[in-house]
Order: C-alpha cells, then structure tokens, then sequence
C-alpha cells in the first residue's frame, strides 16, 4: 500500500496505529479521520492530512480516497459491544454502515480494506477452550452479530468483486494512550488507571472470567502485517483468530500488586458485562494466523503490567 485512509483515528485502535502507519509509510501518506476530529490527538494533527469524516457517509470517504489515491483502507469504525448493546440499532447501523460503504469505495478504486472483527463474532455455543479458527458462529449480542456479518461480507466482496479484505478477531486490548470506548474488556484497562492513580478498583466482572487479552503494540503490528502479508499464502481472510494471553480478573490483580502491593480490587458484577463476557472464548486457537502471515505476539501478561505501570506513571503523576 502506498497511500492510506485511516476511519477512526480517534479512537483506541486507530490513535496509535495512525501514529505507526506514518512512521512507516510517510507522514504525508496516510490521512487520518474521525467523525469527532477533536479527538485526534495533537501528534496526528501536527504529523500529516486529517479530516473530519463520517464514515456512514458514503460521498465523503470517496473523496478522500480519490483525491489523495488511497489504495488501502483501515477502516475502525464501530460501537463497542457493550455500549451497543444499550443501543442495537445504533450499534448495526454504524458498524454496518462504515463496512458497507467502505467496501464499496474499496470495489470502486481498488484499495485494500482492514476492518477488524473481535472474540466477539463468537457466541455462548462455540468451543470456548481453544476456540478453532473456522467454527460455530452464533452470537447474542448485536456487536457480535454485526461482527460475523462484516466477516462473511468481507470475504464476499473478496470472492465476488477481488477486493482484498483482510482481517483479525482482536480479543480485548489493553493501551495506555487512549481509553477503551465501551466495551466489556474495559476492565483490564481501567485496572492499571485505577492501580497508578493509587485508587481501589471495582470489577464489573467476576473472578474466574477468562477472556483473550493483547497489549496495544501486538495489536498494531497484527494490522501492519496482515495487510502486508504475501496474498498467496492466505488460507483464511474475514478473519483469522489472534490472542497473546489470556488472563481472569485475578491474575491480572495478582500481577499488578506485584508492583503495588496496596492496590486493592473489589469484584461488583455488571450483568451486562459478565453475560457477554461469558459468552466469548476463554481462549483462542490462532495457529492460522502464526501459520499463514507469522503472526508472534511479544508481550504477555508481566511484560505488558510492567510498561503499563511505567508508562501510565509517567503520564498521569
Ligand atoms: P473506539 O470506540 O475506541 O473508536 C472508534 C472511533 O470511531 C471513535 O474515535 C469514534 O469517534 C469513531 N466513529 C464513531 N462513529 C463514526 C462514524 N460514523 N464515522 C467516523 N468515525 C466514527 O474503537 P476501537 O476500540 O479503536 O475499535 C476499533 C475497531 O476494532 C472496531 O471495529 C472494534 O470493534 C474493533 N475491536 C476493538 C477491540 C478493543 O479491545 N479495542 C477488540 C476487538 C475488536
Ligand atoms: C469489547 O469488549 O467490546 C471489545 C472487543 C473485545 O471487541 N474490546
């Protein structure tokens, strides 16, 4: 890819990555939006093009990629599954909308197209123990719904129209520059907030949780990669399974306090949460994604607490 158009760059994913994918591809070529321009930082606004653009509006995200050549497409648009549970419509239209429109835009000017799914394509009926790449599908929320339904339309315009859709199933990602926006993985972000700004901690989930974890920079290299991997040696496309650790509320506890050890949790079970939580994958197999593009995640769950805790100091104290 030479030239590329970030959808979301205001948001948890896309703050950091904009920031990579101009380290690596030139300031200049990659443009960065949001339909909240106040949130982009102030690295991306002085680093390269930004623009205000709703990616539910077809019109203006062909704009952008006609007038500045955009042949690859990271689109990071969605509600978040636990903030779109509250609201299912809001949650289908804008997840849906943003894919539908950038897969026509991709047809159109041939561009590459990244749209990520999540462990939340998965439901209460999958194998949660070493959940397998290609298995049952049937999830409750509508976020997980929105999910299967981008990953079977991404593979379809691949098949039907050649556009070349790629993508991963993050699990829940943990990051020190931007707060998660709404999902039920939030806890194991807002832990380390709540660990360095020496406050007792609330878990909306309960002790025993098992959920698939990777810390920001695996995940950024996870979209990097993929998007630069040879097509040839892709089995899979929409999507393939990617996890660096997995951890309950417990562990976590137990690694931070090995740095703070009067950092107190406490466990208040959100309903909603836990639900969904206990619906997605305890862990996931992702010998296709290792296999077929080299995915090799670096952090796992002491080295990630150790540079969360320096760098959310460094930031917050
Ligand atoms: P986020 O909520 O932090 O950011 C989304 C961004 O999209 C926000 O900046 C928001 O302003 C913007 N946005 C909302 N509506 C828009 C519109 N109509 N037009 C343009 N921009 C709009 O989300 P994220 O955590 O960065 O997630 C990005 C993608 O990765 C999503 O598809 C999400 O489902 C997926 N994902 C995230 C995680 C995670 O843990 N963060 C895990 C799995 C999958
Ligand atoms: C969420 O919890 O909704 C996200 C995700 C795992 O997709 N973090």
């Amino acid at each position: 890819m030479k030239n590329i158009l970030v959808l979301g760059s205001g948001g948890q994913i896309g703050s950091e990555l904009t920031v990579r994918l101009r380290e690596v591809y030139g300031d200049s070529k990659v443009v960065a939006t949001d339909l909240d321009p106040n949130r982009l930082t102030q690295q991306i606004k002085d680093s390269g093009p930004c623009f205000s653009c709703d990616a539910t509006n077809r019109e203006q995200i062909a704009q952008i990629v006609k007038d500045y050549k955009i042949d690859g497409i990271y689109n990071l648009v969605a509600i978040l599954s636990a903030t779109a549970e509250r609201n299912p419509m809001l949650g289908w239209n804008i997840g849906m909308g943003a894919l539908l429109n950038c897969l026509e835009v991709a047809r159109e000017y041939k561009a590459a197209l990244f749209t990520p799914s999540s462990i939340g394509a998965f439901g209460a009926n999958t194998p949660l123990n070493g959940t397998p790449q290609d298995t049952v599908q049937r999830p409750r929320t509508i976020y997980g719904v929105t999910k299967v339904a981008g990953e079977l339309l991404s593979d379809y315009y691949f098949d039907r129209f050649g556009v070349d859709t790629r993508s991963v199933r993050f699990p829940g990602l943990i990051s020190n520059v931007c707060p998660p926006g709404g999902g039920t993985t939030d806890y194991a972000v807002d832990i380390y907030y709540a660990a360095v700004r020496g406050e007792n901690f609330e878990c909306p989930l309960k002790k025993g949780t098992l959920l698939d974890m990777m810390y920001m920079p695996d995940a950024i290299d996870a979209a990097i990669n993929i998007m630069e991997a040879d097509p040839s040696k892709l089995i899979h496309r929409n999507s393939f399974n990617v996890t660096a650790m997995h951890f309950d509320p417990e562990e976590i506890y137990q690694e931070i306090k090995k740095h703070k050890p009067d950092f107190v949790m406490t466990y208040n079970p959100d309903p909603l949460k836990q639900q969904i939580a206990d619906s997605w994958p305890n862990w996931m197999d992702d010998s296709c994604a290792r296999a077929e593009w080299g995915f090799k995640p670096k952090y796992g769950l002491a080295e990630m607490t150790t540079d969360m805790l320096k760098k959310l100091t460094e930031k917050l104290l």
